[in-house]
This record gives structure tokens, sequence and C-alpha cells, in this order.
């Protein structure tokens, strides 16, 4: 007869959190989130450790270049999707660690036979208003002019006009050498006052802009996530099929983590990747996962996993449960899986992190993740919302939403992780495509979400995440009680918030 365990499976909006005495040195501002990223044994320093805990979840819709960057600029990591070709996954590893705070690779291009509705286009997908033109109309090509809203009217300009004939030629721009530091950068903007300063090389191919305003951005990300060169970290999905090929690749765009891509994680698909990896690229740290028990936990650490995910049907847009009948309430997977962690750290003196991934819907169900043992937390929905997220902004009655759709969803096309060993079409879909409410720039939001961390963990007494395991104290509620932690009995004001 089947196992039937006696414990419910429970969610994170089922527990709250009670508060300890908060000291004098545990107020918010002395709250330190740093956790390790990957297995250490207890007499070493982890040798790779997030400055917040928090990463973003291997997603089309979610995690390329551009969220890597603003999100390893706060100090937490992307892991790049994988659901795309290698080659153009390499390129979005290689962008990131290319990237010099303050030193943009321009994503807004024209060449210039191109017209005013092109322009147009292009502001309205990207929302930048400084566009390079360049002879091939690519990020590289040989710089032929600048072209900002300055530089055309929409009421007179009819849209067919030529890029050509209302850009900023070149020889009228003022530019710098590549090469330049930023502050040389910075002084060349002010003395010119320019808004943005493109950096070309000896052939006058672009290779960067610089804008005003990011030389103070850059002072003003004290906790930004670095490699010993001091290039911003970057990690990369990959899935069990492809990972001869696609792992080369990211090594050699010096990619710093891989992690397994996968719904299910407790496979011998996930065993033979993760050995592939150790014994090709040793140097190589790779997390495995999902999992919920510690069966699964244990199988990918003897499997040689660096962390291990957890988290099986909890996504905002998963719908595996439904589909599959398969899976554990978020908080009952972290709090067994963290269990199982500890004890083989006490049998073996090595510690493997666990990050738990999905189903985090408010920016206190992160301090319960870590609470109940995680070290840190994948985040989809969350980051799918700000201007860094690689989808489309669209406009739903009065309110700006954005497009976040599932790994599993027809429109991810990405068979063979639902569709274990499958390779012709998608039998039925795990997850949905659906729109997140848009939320603007993920540095103005994280800094938010990142002051309540700390706001509870001072109200918990815990001056770190290992001092949360320790001194937390955690209550199951009651259905009755959730809804007397919403505002209730009262007439709301009408807001716009
Ligand atoms: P959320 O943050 O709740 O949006 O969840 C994101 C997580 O959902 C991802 O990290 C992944 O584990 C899971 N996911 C992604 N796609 C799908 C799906 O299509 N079912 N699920």
């Amino acid at each position: 007869m089947a196992i039937i365990y006696p414990e419910v499976s429970r969610t994170f909006s089922e527990f709250l959190l009670l508060p300890n005495l908060t000291t004098r040195d545990c107020t918010p501002d002395k709250i330190d989130l740093t956790t390790p990223l990957v297995k250490f044994s207890k007499d070493e320093n982890p040798p790779m450790k997030l400055n917040i805990p928090i990463v973003s979840a291997i997603m089309q819709s979610v995690s390329n270049d551009t969220l890597a960057i603003a999100l390893a600029r706060c100090g937490g990591l992307s892991f790049i999707y994988c659901s795309q070709p290698i080659e153009s996954q390499a390129e979005m590893v290689r962008k990131v660690k290319k990237h010099k705070s303050g030193f943009v690779v321009s994503d807004s291009n024209v060449s210039p036979n191109q017209t005013l509705r092109d322009v147009l286009a292009i502001k309205e997908k990207t929302g930048h208003s400084t566009i390079a033109v360049t002879d091939d109309g690519t990020a590289n090509g040989k710089l032929l002019g600048i072209i900002t809203s300055r530089d055309y009217r929409l009421s007179r300009d009819p849209l067919d006009k030529k890029v050509a004939d209302f850009m900023t030629p070149f020889k009228d721009l003022v530019v710098g050498r590549l090469g330049i530091t930023l502050s040389e950068a910075n002084d060349i903007i002010w003395e010119n006052k320019l808004n943005c300063l493109p950096i070309v090389d000896d052939e006058q191919r672009l290779h960067y802009l610089v804008f005003r305003k990011d030389y103070d951005d850059h002072k003003a990300n004290p906790e930004q996530l670095m490699d010993s060169k001091k290039r911003l970290m970057v990690g990369a999905g990959i899935n069990t099929w492809d990972y001869k090929e696609r792992v080369p690749e990211l090594v050699k765009a010096e990619v710093d983590v891989l992690c397994v891509d996968s719904s299910d994680g407790f496979t011998e698909f996930q065993r033979d990747t993760i050995r592939y990896v150790k014994e090709n690229f040793p140097e190589i740290k790779i997390g495995g996962g999902n999992v919920v028990d510690k069966e699964g936990f244990m199988f990918l650490v003897e499997s040689g996993a660096d962390f291990v995910k957890v988290g099986i049907g909890g996504g905002s847009i998963c719908i595996t449960r439904e589909q599959k009948g398969i899976g554990r309430g978020q908080a009952s997977a972290v709090i067994e899986v963290a269990k199982a962690r500890d004890e083989y750290f006490e049998k073996t003196g090595i510690y493997i992190p666990i990050c738990s991934d999905g189903g985090i819907v408010h920016d206190y169900h992160i301090v319960l993740a870590l609470a109940m043992g995680a070290d840190f937390v994948m985040m989809g929905r969350y980051f799918a919302r700000f201007d860094e997220s690689p989808t489309k902004k669209v406009k739903r009655g009065n309110n700006y939403v954005k497009e976040y759709w599932g790994e599993g969803s027809n429109r991810a096309r990405n068979w063979q992780r639902y569709d274990l060993g499958g390779n012709s079409n998608l039998k039925f879909e795990e997850g949905v495509d659906s729109y997140v409410p848009y939320a603007g720039k993920l540095k103005d939001n994280l800094e938010v979400t990142l002051t309540k961390i700390r706001a509870t963990m001072s109200s918990c007494g815990a001056r770190n995440i290992k001092e949360l395991y320790q001194k937390a104290r955690l209550v199951v509620v009651s259905s009755t009680s959730i809804i007397e932690g919403g505002a209730h009995d009262v007439i709301l004001k009408e807001s716009d918030y």
C-alpha cells in the first residue's frame, strides 16, 4: 500500500513569526543579509556568497542579461534562462561579465536607412529615448549618429522620414575613446553638458553609452555581487539533454555558477548532468533541483550538487499540481529539506545551501522561507514586474502590466523540461501565460523589500540569517486569523496604490 504521510502540506501564508526581544545591536541597519550560495565544509569559508538572499528564476520572462546586471548590482544573482539557443544564452552571460558599471551596451539601435516609424517602435519596446545609429543597426556597428527625442517632432515629421535625415551625425557628437574610466567619461559629460556619451574604438565602432545618471548609480550600489576580478557575477540554467554542448560554451563565456533547471530533480537524467559537469569542469559550481523532501535532497547531494533547489508546483504561473498531482506546499517542503541539510551537516561537516524556489507572494514570505531554513530564495513573478525583465510592458485599462509566462507553458516551448525524455510536441502545459502588474525599476522595489526583510528580522531579534534559523518562532495560523491579518471591518478609502 502507498505511504500516506500524516502531516498536512502547508504553504507560507499559513505561518506567522512571533516577535523576540529586539536588542540595540539588532536594529534594521545592523542586519547582515549575506548567505552562502554553494557547498562548503565546516572549516572553510563558503567559496561563493550572495550579498542578499535573493536570486531570479531561470525563465524566459525573467532572467536575461539586463535583469542579471540590475540584480547583481544590488547584491543578488540571476540564472540566465536556458530555454534558448546555446549561443544566445552564452552571449547574455558574456554581456553581464563584460558589463562595466556605468558603461551600458546600447539596446536601442537603428541603421541610417530605417525610418522614424522604426525609431518610435524601438522606443516603445525598450522604453529608452537615446537611440544609436550604426552602419548595420547593431550595438557594435560603426557609429554614424545618435537620435534623442530632441531630433524629431512628431507633429511635423512624417513617419517614413529616414533616420539619416534627422539624426545628430557623428561629426557633431562628443564621444569618448574606448578605455577611458568612468570618472573621465563623467568629466566629459559635465564639461560638455551632455546626457549621454558614446564610447567608440579607433574604427569608430560603438562599444558603450555612458549616461549622466550612471556615475551616481555606481556609487549608490555598494553591495554589488562581484567576482575576484571585480566583474558582476552571473549564473546560468542548463537542461538535462544538451548539457554536453551547452556547458562548455557557458564556461567559455565565464559563467560563475550553473543550475540544472527542472521541475522534478529526483531523476537519473539530473544525476548524469551533474556528474558530467563535476567530471569535466571540476572548478564549476552547480546546483540541482527541484526536490521537496529528504530523499530528493540526498539524491542530489550524492550526485554532487553544490546547492539544492526546493519546490514543486508553488510558482505563481505553475499548474503542475493541477496537471500531474505532483508537488508539496512550499513551507512543508522547505522545512523538511532544511532538516535534512542540517542532519547531513551534523554527520559530515559539509553544508549544502538550499534555495526556496517559487510561491513568494509577499515580502515577509522571504523571511518565512529563511526562518524555515532556506539559505536564499528564487523568485520569478516578483522580478517579471520590473523594467529590467525581458517582457513587453502593455497597457490594460488604466494600468500598465508586464507579460509573465511559465517555462512549462506552450509559449516557452521548453519541451524537455516538462516532458521528460520527449523530443516532439508538448503534450500538455504545466505553466500559464499571464500578466503581472508593472512595478517600475528593480532597484527601487528591491530596496523596499530588503527594508521590510530587515525590519522583520529585527523584530525576530536576528542579526543575520544564521541567527534567524536559531531564534525564529513560527506559528500556524487559522483561516479566520488570516482574515484578521489584513485590513478588516473598515471601509477602505479609494487608493491609487
Ligand atoms: P514565482 O516566483 O512564484 O513566480 O515562481 C517562479 C518559479 O516557478 C520558477 O523559479 C520555477 O521553479 C517555477 N516555474 C517556472 N515555470 C513554471 C511552469 O511553467 N510551470 N514553473
